[in-house]
């Protein structure tokens, strides 16, 4: 299969977020893809293309456009500022704040943006944020074409940001967009199914009243997992977009057994929802050795799950999210991909 994927995404680097209450280097890093992209080679995969180059247009069917602006702005505000490090908030509009008025100062507008103090800005975040997003976007467009699977190898990653805020290392939520894409170029059901260890709280506040977009997610269970606030399974969906959010929280420690039993599960969701494209929230952080996550998965199931959801027969686009453990990132992504082309 064809992988996206471009080196202006690299970019984004040196960047820290709080952890521990110290601020340390992110765990995000541009190493990353680095290590996937080898992995990707030395199997020969496929191809790997740059992402052509897109305007915000679709995004902005998913995100406020006063948010990408702001997207667009934050670093450069930051050093007029006479700031260096890294551009991260430090006050959020909680419960009996104004938090839909939006402040006028940089500080102000981080926090009014944001959901946490991981997501910060460096000099090449925006570059690298816009060709994340190209990426995906050129990524569907290959799986409209006709193709039965594309991978964007997208990074930053997305799921996390919501319409109008950023959060979880994600700024502009590639998947939401790819969705939202794929339903412009015809598909009249997309599902986007997410299997990274974190709930992808971005898309599916994205979708959540919407009846077009399945979304479908397996994760940590937020009563004692980031994001915390969101991913219950008793989330379903409102107004029309009841019963197309489906949620699989699930415990520390999660092994294999369990974790297949889910996305079992979830399939036969995806399977009555019948879409006709399918995206793949593709993060790698359920593996056992991650060093942020409190999964069991290792190299053998990153595989079968990528044959089970071949198994679907849908077009699929893959998309690239979380997975820390940086030197088995590559591997247990390949292993997604192959799983899925050898079924
Ligand atoms: C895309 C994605 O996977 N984003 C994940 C964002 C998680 N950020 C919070 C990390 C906090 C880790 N805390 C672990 C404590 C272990 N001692
Ligand atoms: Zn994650």
């Amino acid at each position: 299969m064809k992988t996206i994927f471009s080196n202006k995404q690299l970019g984004h680097r040196d960047h820290h977020e709080l952890y521990n209450g110290e601020l340390v280097p992110g765990f995000e890093t541009h190493a990353r893809s680095e290590f996937i992209l080898s992995s990707l080679k030395r199997a020969d995969l496929g191809q790997v293309l740059e992402p052509e180059t897109h305007d915000l247009e679709t995004a902005r069917q998913i995100h406020v456009p006063d948010y990408l602006e702001f997207l667009s702005k934050a670093w450069d505000m930051w050093e007029r500022d006479g700031r260096s490090g890294t551009a991260l908030p430090y006050a959020w509009p909680s419960r009996g704040l104004r938090g839909r008025v939006r402040p006028t100062s940089l500080d102000g507008l981080l926090g009014y943006y944001s959901f946490d103090a991981s997501t910060g800005f460096v000099r090449g975040t925006w570059e690298a944020v816009k060709a994340s997003h190209d990426t995906v976007l050129t990524g569907a467009d290959i799986v409209s074409a006709g193709n039965p699977a594309a991978f964007a190898l997208c990074r930053p990653p997305g799921h996390h940001a919501g319409p109008d805020f950023a959060g979880g290392y994600c700024f502009i939520n590639n998947a939401a967009v790819a969705a939202q894409r794929l339903r412009n170029s015809g598909a009249d059901r997309v599902t986007v199914l997410d299997i990274d260890y974190h709930h992808g709280n971005g898309t599916q506040e994205i979708f959540y009243e919407r009846d077009d977009v399945q979304v479908v997610n397996l994760h940590a269970d937020p009563s004692y997992e980031y994001p915390f606030y969101i991913g219950a399974a008793e989330e379903k969906g409102a107004g029309p977009g009841l019963g197309f959010t489906v949620n699989y929280p699930m415990p520390a420690g999660t092994e294999w057994s369990a974790w297949s039993q889910a996305l079992e599960h979830a399939l036969g969701e995806v399977r009555s929802f019948s879409p006709e494209r399918l995206v793949v929230s593709l993060g790698v952080d359920t593996f056992e050795g991650d060093p942020i996550s409190r999964f069991k998965l290792r190299k053998e199931h990153f595989r079968q799950t990528g044959a089970l959801i071949a198994q679907m027969g849908l077009p699929t686009l893959f998309v690239m999210e979380g997975g820390y453990a940086v030197e088995a990132v590559g591997e247990n992504v390949l292993a997604v991909l192959q799983g899925f082309e050898s079924a």
